[in-house]
Formats: C-alpha cells, structure tokens, sequence
C-alpha cells in the first residue's frame, strides 16, 4: 500500500506536467479526487486494513490528497493568469473614447442672452422660485380677479405662497431694495400648470430685463431689443413693435421678428405672416413703481421678458419643447 501511493503520486506529477489547459487540469481533479477516483478508492479500502498499518496509512493518503489540490491549484493559477494576458489583452484593439459632456440647449442659449444684455451693460439678477403672491401678482399691478391669479394658471403651494409664474418677482425685489439707476435682466424657471405638449410645459425658463432711471423712452426700448434680435438672431433680422395689454406696462407692445426660416417671405414656421413672436415689453406701469416705494413721478423704465424655450426652438429649429426635458443623449448631443 505504500508503494502504491508513493507510484500514484510520480503518475500524478506526470498527468500534472502534460495538462496543457485549465480543462485537463479538472480531468485530473476527477481521475484522483473525484467520487470514484484513484485516492478516494484507496480510502475506501481503510477500514479494512490491519489495526496497527491503518494510522499511518491513513496519514499518508491524507498527504497525498493535500499535495494534489494544491499542485492542482497553483498550476490552475499560472493558466488564469497566462489566459488573462492572452486572450482578454488586446493590445492592438483601439482604446475606448470617453464621451465628452456638453451644455444644454437651453443653457447655451440662455448664455447667448445673458452675454449679449451683459455687453449692453445689464447686470444679471436671480431669485427665489417659490415667492409671495405680492411678488408675483400684486406688485405687478395683477388684480385680484384676473385669471393668471387662478389656481389653474399657478402653482399654489399653501396660502400665499407658490412657485413663480414669471421671473419679474425678482424685479419687483430689486427695486425694492435699491434705488435707480437700474439696469439688469433676470434668467431664471417659471412655474404654470399647463398640459405638456409640443408648444407647453409647465416649467420652463425666462428671461426678462429691467431698465429704471430719470429719463428712459419707449425709443431706448426699442434701441436695445434691436440691438438683441440682431445679435441673437443675425444682423438682417428685422423687429416689428405691435401694441398690446399687460398690466404691468402701459403702454405695451408684442415684438416680432422677421421670419428665420423664410426672412418675411411666409412659411409654415411664421403661419405665412413672415413674422415671429418673441418678446413682450413696455414701459413700467407707475402702479408698479408706487408698489416698490418709488415715486412715480420722479423715475420711467422700460421692461421686458421672453421665453428661453422659444428662442432655442426658433434658433435651432426644433419642433417639441418636450425634447428639452427627456434627457434623450441622442437629442442632446447634437448641441
Ligand atoms: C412676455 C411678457 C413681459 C415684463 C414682462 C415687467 C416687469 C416689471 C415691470 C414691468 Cl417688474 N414689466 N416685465 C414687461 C412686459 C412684458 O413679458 O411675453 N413674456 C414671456
């Protein structure tokens, strides 16, 4: 029986020295450790051997089976390691590109906006998204009774407090804490419970300006939004002042652009009017200037605001506001 084991392990080291892969090496496993294999028959026999050989026989199998899982085991480690380098290194494949991140759209054009009045000497001013009914409505010379005061058209979050429905909150905070001159325009989200769809969303960002001091007319008005559709738009682009209503203005105007698409021509974008809405202004409502403490007769201004989401969807031409929100890499990449 010693003999014995002693030739099962030189047959081993000679089975060991030919595997060639980790698949031999599981062959060998099951031809001395397995159920039925060389070692476990010999332990079987054990039991039946004389009293005084069955220690140290016992020991020695015990040995034997020791030196074969870890010969087994290191010989399978030098494989994984060798095959590693082999076949999962692949030193002539190309490297992997990383993706390189970029602004959105909507960033990138509030950007626009913002450098453009920044050049023209406006400051830039934010504040707070949820606010008071007064800084969103009463301060503006919004009634009680006029419909964007409605649940509908405002997001109320308990009593007199709700997310802003435009960005002219903060302007009414400006001039409350300081005294013309004023010169600033104000990016910021908006808040309103519209259904989405393609034109509608109930967030989406704004920016207006604010222009405050002794001597302001409705021409300066008009000088700087000229100067913005031209930079922002292209130097051919032409801007059309049509009267309008808000409550915080008087008077008030819808400006227009020439059409981008077909410059005036009519198209499908412009509804064939060659026009496009992009802006409301006017000259700050006196209301407006008693509710932040100025006297009324002592300073004019001028106001303005529009929508971030438009102007990108006319300047790239982009069909669905929708696209802005979905976070789709396919959509945004290509900015
Ligand atoms: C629009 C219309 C406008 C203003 C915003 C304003 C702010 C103050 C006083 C007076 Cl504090 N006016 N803002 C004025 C006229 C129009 O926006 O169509 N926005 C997208």
């Amino acid at each position: 029986m010693e003999n014995e084991i002693k030739n099962i392990r030189q047959l081993f080291k000679e089975d060991l020295k030919a595997a060639s892969d980790v698949k031999a090496l599981e062959d060998i496993r099951v031809k001395y450790l397995g159920r039925k294999g060389i070692v476990s028959k010999l332990m079987e026999k054990l039991p039946s051997l004389d009293k005084d050989k069955k220690p140290l026989i016992g020991k020695e199998l015990n040995v034997l089976k020791t030196f074969i899982q870890g010969e087994l085991k290191s010989k399978g480690e030098v494989f994984i390691s060798k095959n590693n380098l082999m076949e999962e290194v692949d030193i002539t494949l190309p490297g992997i590109a990383p993706s390189v991140g970029r602004l959105h759209p909507i960033t990138k054009t509030l950007n626009e906006i913002n450098g453009i009045f920044i050049s023209l000497g406006f400051k830039i001013e934010e504040g707070p998204e949820i606010e008071k009914e007064f800084y969103n409505f009463e301060a503006l010379n919004i009634p009680l009774e006029h419909p964007s005061r409605d649940a509908f058209d405002t997001f109320y979050i308990k009593g007199d407090i709700l997310l802003r429905s435009h960005t002219s909150t903060v302007q009414i905070r400006i001039m409350e804490k300081t005294k013309p001159p004023i010169q600033a325009i104000m990016p910021g989200r908006v808040y309103r419970p519209d259904a989405v769809d393609a034109s509608h969303s109930f967030m989406f960002h704004q920016v207006e300006g604010l222009m405050v001091d002794h001597d302001i007319k409705f021409s300066d008005l008009k000088g700087v939004l000229n100067i913005f559709t031209k930079q922002m738009f292209g130097e051919k682009t032409k801007t059309r002042f049509r009267p309008s209503f808000f409550p915080f203005t008087e008077p008030s105007a819808e400006v227009d652009i020439s059409c981008i698409i077909c410059r005036g021509k009519g198209c499908r974008v412009c509804s064939h009017t060659g026009w496009l809405e992009i802006l409301g202004a006017g000259m700050v409502n006196p209301k407006v200037f008693e509710a932040v403490g100025y006297r009324a007769t002592k300073y004019a201004g001028f106001a303005f605001g529009m929508g971030v989401e438009r102007i990108a969807m006319l300047k790239y031409g982009i069909d669905d506001i929708r696209l802005f929100f979905e976070n789709d890499v396919r959509f945004l990449k290509q900015f």
